[in-house]
């Protein structure tokens, strides 16, 4: 036993070799260092971008996010929320669970100290032998049963919103890998990968990879490609994996869900306020699972419309372009990680192949419900 509270006690203090081979970095240090996988692994590939356009911060793709909104900032609790669902459960944890709770903690701590007080040795000498109280067991049985009800019937109704979406405006297929995330709009054309942003300092970052500046968000959350989806829409996101599990949760959305090799799991959101949201993969899937983030764009429809077309996608009902044009999606042939980890997205306009037929089904599923 002394064994053991010695061996609590150097835990405790940090002396033990591999507590003190597991020292945290200074504050500053540890986001670079966080930041700053082993080398060598497939997806450290550069994608090359000198075929890229320069980028135009404040363009769409590019807007400059909020501080505070759609990110963390230092503050507890939920972050703003921007969508009807996030708004609802947020409601109802703040003002209905969190109020519930801190109510039956303070009844459940009063009641203790009372009795307590009320019936110690000194001042209750004589204990009572009585072993059945009617009335306070029909309360203690009614109240806990009054209690749940007054939280299911709000949850329950909560979870009716989450899985019963309006129609839908728009489908966004999300695809999870080692390590980063593969986004379709299969009624749009486009099809592109998004992989983290590296810190300028970070020496796994290759000279033809863009560092991450401010504007593209905050460190580990940052993105080289954003999705962008257009305010106000229903948008629909199917969301699965191709290795192992992911999980796609965007916090200031409300969603977070988990994308599983071999399955379709679906999720909404419409969000009227235009800003970029950020979330991370949210399901420890592997050596980089932290830096795997997300970052959504939320555009006016007509910013949206550009987008498609920077994109090479083209909006439902336009003509389609020239075949000159119908080229793979240049993002997703540009990054050999990709290449290697995931067959190349293409858009609808080129040859027919089965990564094509995919989202060709899931949007007639999409279109059935
Ligand atoms: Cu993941």
């Amino acid at each position: 036993m002394r064994l053991i509270g010695w061996a609590i006690a150097l835990a405790a203090a940090g002396l033990t070799p591999a507590a003190a081979g597991a020292q945290a970095p200074a504050p500053s240090q540890s986001a670079a260092v966080a930041a700053t996988p082993p080398a060598g692994t497939a997806q450290d590939a550069a994608k090359p971008d000198a075929a890229q356009p320069a980028i135009v911060y404040g363009s769409v793709g590019h807007a400059a996010p909020t501080p505070g909104i759609g990110e963390p900032d230092g503050r507890k609790g939920i972050q703003t929320q921007v969508t009807p669902i996030g708004e609802e459960a947020a409601a109802f944890h703040n003002y209905w669970l969190l109020p519930l709770c801190a109510l039956i903690s303070a009844v459940v701590l009063a009641l203790l100290l009372w009795s307590i007080v009320r019936y110690r040795r000194g001042a209750n000498s004589t204990p009572s032998r009585n072993s059945h109280n009617t009335l306070i067991e029909v309360i203690w049985t009614l109240v806990p049963v009054l209690i749940l009800v007054a939280i299911a019937i709000p949850s329950i109704r909560l979870l009716r919103h989450t899985y019963s979406p309006p129609p839908v405006d728009l489908t966004v297929k999300v695809t999870g890998h080692q390590w980063y995330w593969t986004y379709e709009l299969p009624d749009y054309g486009v099809s592109f990968d998004s992989y983290m942003l590296k810190e300028a300092n970070d020496p796994t970052r290759q000279a033809n990879q863009r560092a991450r500046t401010d504007a593209d968000g905050p460190p580990l959350l940052a993105v080289d490609e954003r999705l962008v989806i257009p305010q106000g829409k229903i948008v629909k996101f199917i969301i699965t994996a191709d290795d192992v599990i992911h999980s796609f949760a965007v916090p200031s959305f409300w969603i977070k869900q988990d994308a599983n090799p071999g399955q379709l799991h679906e999720t909404w959101a419409k969000v009227d306020r235009p800003g970029v949201y950020f979330g991370q993969c949210s399901e420890l899937c592997g050596a980089r699972h932290g830096f795997m983030p997300i970052a959504v764009e939320v555009t006016s429809p007509a910013q949206f419309a550009q987008w498609v077309a920077s994109k090479g996608g083209k909006m439902p009902g336009a003509r389609p372009p020239a075949p000159a044009s119908t080229a793979i999606s240049p993002v997703s042939t540009a990054s050999p990680g990709a290449a290697a980890a995931a067959p190349p997205a293409a858009s609808p306009n080129a040859a027919p192949s089965p990564a094509v037929q995919q989202p060709a089904t899931n949007q007639a599923a999409t279109a059935q419900n």
